[in-house]
This record gives structure tokens, C-alpha cells and sequence, in this order.
């Protein structure tokens, strides 16, 4: 482990690292990850320019140029047939941002975007979150999943599993994109529930009890598993406040912000009382079958996502049956905000928050 007083050193830019190709890395070297002894400093505060604001609302640049644009729910979940991620435009790559802003989740199959042009395009939608665990130290940004046979079986509660990544932060994740390189023969899909449907589901008066509330999210349980493992603790804190419910600066809708992985508490109730109201919106996303998408992967397919207005669920269910791989590129965003002026479904039309716009 490095000293605790070691100097944090912002992360290399990836431009300079040589050429890798995660996919033979895993089939020759197995699980390759590395762990270096870097300290990173905190995330400085940024302001984020989305560029879903730059995009066309028709989304033409994208329906005009793939072979086919399908939904997979009517409430989450869209796939684009005919379109390389690796050669989008910046109209394309805009026009995109929109698109997973509105649908949640966006899947592609059959691509031939390599790690370095990943990281590329994910730095067009913000700047990239550091992350443990890497191929090298100098692609600090690419988080990599690998399973494979030797892994055990773990005693796992699936209800616990939905989570939006590193919630823990003050600038969460807006597009996220996650390859995926190899797969088992059966097993290991993704769930998506989206986080606009949940909100725009509770009653009027429930949806005014959220909006007032803000949450602790904590990624404690990663910092005390890097200290079991003797691994290099990042950085001092792993914790935010954020309000449950986001408006997405784009679309100008609300989404649920909480999830049962990384969201601890509610800011001013004890903890029974926030227990009894975070469970119920935890089993709120758990029962939401008719606004959640169940994504099969193939090999090469990719899921790019807005994790303001989304919650995901991995299901482990093919440890024993082969070897998953890939690699997350995770673009920040802005801080999570509950605008004044917000827009709901269900009423079709801009709705005015009692509450003043407290959290910009
Ligand atoms: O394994 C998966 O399908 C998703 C893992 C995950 O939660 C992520 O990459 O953010
Ligand atoms: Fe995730």
C-alpha cells in the first residue's frame, strides 16, 4: 500500500498509452487487472455542458444513417442496428446523448469500438471517473468486468444488486458505456429500471414528500474491501448528499435517485424513519417489471446508459457456466439538481416545484 501521506497525482491522459486489446488480454492472461499505488485527489467541481443540449430533437443524424431503431419496452430500452460507435460524428455522438436521455439505455450489436476509441468517445460527454482495478496505470478510466469459472458462486441478494455506479460521488455519472467482449453461453444479462417511469408513477403527494429529501450515498464497503485486500486507498471520501429526486438538464424530467447499493440514508429523519421510506422506494424500482428492460448480451455488444435517470442490476447467475468480459467507460456529469420548472408524463406539461431550486 502506499504511505497514507502519499501525493495525489491526477490520472495520465490516455492519448500516450500504447495499444491493448482487453479482449486477448483476458483469453491469454485471465484475470489481468492491476491495483497501482496511485493516490487520486478529490474530483473537482466542474461545470458540465451536456451534449444532449447540442443535439437535433428528430435524433435524424441517427435514424437517418442506421438500418434499423427499435424500442425494447415502451419505457426503457432502445437498439440501433447499423451504426459503429467507433465512427459516430459529433452530430451522431450528440444527437446520441439525447437519445439516452429520453430511452435510459441504448444497446448496439455486433462492435468494433476498441478501449482507446471508447475512452475517446465517453471524454465527448464529460470527464472520465477514475477507477480500481485497471488494465494498466495509464488507462486509469477503464473499470473492467471479469468472471470466469474459478470464480465462486456467491450468496448474493439480487435486490441489493440495483444500483447506479458511484453514486458516492459529487458529480455522478451521466452517459455510461459498457462493452462486453465475451460472454457465457447462457446467463449474465443486465436489468435496467427507469428512474423518470418510478418517479412519474408515485402519487402527487408522495412525489412532494421526495422532492424535499436529500440522501447520504456511500461507497464505505469499496474503500473497506481495498483495505482487507491490502490494495491502495484512492482517495480520503467516498460519500455525497444528493437530493432523491434529479432533474435531467436536458429533458427537463425528474427521475428517482435512490437505490439500495449505494443510497444509506435520508438527511434529517432517524433511522427507522428513513429505513421505512428508502425500503419502500427500494421495492418500488425491485417490482417495477413493466418499466425495466432485461438486455441479452452477445459478444461485441454495447450498452451505453444515463445513469441520472436509471438504476441497473446485474445478474450473476453464470459463474460455473463461463467467462464474461469487458470494460465501463463512465462519463461524469453535472451534480445531481432538482430544477424548478420540471416536466411529467403524466400531466404532459411543465409543473412548477413548490420547493425553490435548491440544490444548482
Ligand atoms: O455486469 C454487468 O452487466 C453490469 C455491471 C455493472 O454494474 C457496470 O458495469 O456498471
Ligand atoms: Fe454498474
Amino acid at each position: 500500500m502506499a504511505p497514507p501521506n502519499a501525493e495525489p497525482v491526477m490520472p495520465v491522459v490516455e492519448a500516450e498509452s500504447k495499444k491493448i486489446d482487453l479482449k486477448q488480454l483476458a483469453r491469454e492472461k485471465g484475470r489481468y487487472l492491476v491495483y497501482p499505488e496511485t493516490k487520486y485527489p478529490e474530483i473537482e467541481e466542474f461545470e458540465h455542458h451536456d451534449p444532449g443540449h447540442r443535439a437535433d430533437p428528430k435524433k435524424a443524424s441517427l435514424y437517418d444513417n442506421a438500418e434499423k431503431i427499435f424500442d425494447l419496452t415502451p419505457a426503457i430500452g432502445t437498439e440501433i442496428h447499423g451504426i459503429q460507435l467507433s465512427r459516430l460524428t459529433d452530430q451522431q455522438k450528440d444527437d446520441l446523448a439525447l437519445m439516452v436521455a429520453e430511452r435510459g439505455v441504448v444497446f448496439f450489436r455486433k462492435q468494433d469500438i476498441d478501449v482507446h476509441q471508447a475512452v475517446d468517445l465517453g471524454k465527448h460527454y464529460g470527464p472520465l471517473h477514475p477507477t480500481f482495478g485497471v488494465p494498466s496505470p495509464d488507462l486509469p478510466f477503464v473499470h473492467v468486468l471479469y468472471y470466469d469459472t474459478s470464480m465462486k458462486k456467491r450468496d448474493f441478494d439480487y435486490r441489493r444488486g440495483w444500483h447506479t455506479d458511484v453514486s458516492y460521488e459529487k458529480h455522478t455519472p451521466g452517459l455510461t458505456m459498457l462493452k462486453l467482449d465475451t460472454i457465457p453461453s447462457c446467463g449474465g444479462d443486465t436489468l435496467w429500471c427507469s428512474g423518470t417511469a418510478l418517479y412519474d408513477r408515485l402519487s402527487p403527494q408522495m412525489q412532494r414528500v421526495v422532492e424535499g429529501l436529500e440522501a447520504v450515498h456511500s461507497g464505505q464497503d469499496q474503500v473497506d474491501e481495498a483495505i482487507r485486500l491490502g490494495r491502495t486507498v484512492r482517495r480520503d471520501s467516498y460519500t455525497a448528499v444528493h437530493p432523491l429526486v434529479r432533474t435531467h438538464p436536458v429533458t427537463g424530467r425528474n427521475a428517482l435517485f435512490v437505490q439500495p447499493r449505494y443510497t444509506r440514508s435520508i438527511v434529517g429523519l432517524d433511522q427507522d424513519e428513513s429505513d421505512c421510506i428508502l425500503n419502500s422506494l427500494f421495492n418500488h424500482i425491485i417490482s417495477g417489471y413493466d418499466i425495466q428492460v432485461r438486455f441479452k448480451w452477445e459478444e461485441d455488444s454495447v450498452a451505453v446508459w444515463d445513469n441520472r435517470v436509471t438504476i441497473h442490476n446485474p445478474i450473476f447467475d453464470y459463474f460455473g457456466v463461463g467467462k464474461r468480459h469487458g470494460f465501463r467507460i463512465t462519463s461524469l456529469a453535472e451534480r445531481p439538481f432538482l430544477g424548478k420548472h420540471t416536466k411529467t408524463k403524466s400531466k404532459g406539461k411543465l409543473r412548477e416545484n413548490e420547493d425553490p431550486c435548491k440544490f444548482n
